[in-house]
């Protein structure tokens, strides 16, 4: 009873050491220099060992260094990590496409979740949340086999009104928060511009002016 084989302790050991979830698909925010400018090294570290990790956990760990920057890194809004980190993963979708994601849940905690569009600048939801679970989601009690809904399904991009035509500008999060702990993962994407009332044609006359000047 006291001997306790080196294996069984290294497994009670990693599931301790590695926290939980994240978006497996389509492709999300990673840590990275941008990251690390505003974060800290220290933080950009404790997500490249385990990107499963959450907010909580960086903080018990004193994640924070020096270089942590509260304004500019905010943990709850896809973990702190930047967009200049993410730029060749930017989605081009247009509203009424509909995107598959797959979320990956290593260790379940009940909890609630979401999935919204999310304003980067002001860290507010862009109309109504595209999937919602008030509660319920990630019962241990069902894991690994969570239902379908929860972990595999997909949403539909929405009007925007004009809004997430810039790369940065807006992602698509999702959000899980369970026994305290805090999930986010970010896609970044943009939706085309809506078309604008063409410009009357230049006038002959304003053409040649121009090119007088030139
Ligand atoms: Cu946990």
């Amino acid at each position: 009873m006291h001997l306790l084989p080196t294996a069984f302790v290294g497994l009670i050991f990693a599931v301790q050491t590695y926290a939980h979830g994240l978006l497996a698909k389509p492709a999300t925010r990673a840590p990275d220099a941008a990251t690390a400018a505003v974060c800290g090294q220290t933080m950009v570290d404790f997500y490249k060992q385990d990107n499963t990790s959450y907010p909580e956990a960086l903080i018990r760990a004193d994640g924070l260094d020096e270089d942590y920057d509260a304004e500019n890194c905010n943990l709850w809004l896809c973990k702190g990590f930047q967009f200049e980190d993410n730029t060749e993963n930017v989605f081009e979708y247009k509203p009424g496409d509909v995107v598959d994601l797959e979320v990956f849940i290593r260790i379940a905690h009940l909890g609630y979740a979401n999935v919204s569009v999310v304003d980067t600048a002001t860290n507010t939801v862009v109309g109504d949340f595209l999937k919602l679970w008030e509660d319920g989601y990630a019962d241990p009690e069902d894991s690994p086999d969570f239902p379908e809904d929860q972990t595999n399904f997909s949403v539909t991009i929405p009007e925007l009104d004009g809004k997430c035509t810039q790369a940065g500008e807006c992602v698509i999060q999702w959000y899980w928060f369970g026994q305290g702990q805090t999930y986010e993962s970010c896609i970044d994407f943009t939706v085309p511009a809506p078309e604008l009332e063409p410009e009357p044609e230049e006038t002959e006359c304003a053409g040649r002016t121009r090119s007088w000047r030139s």
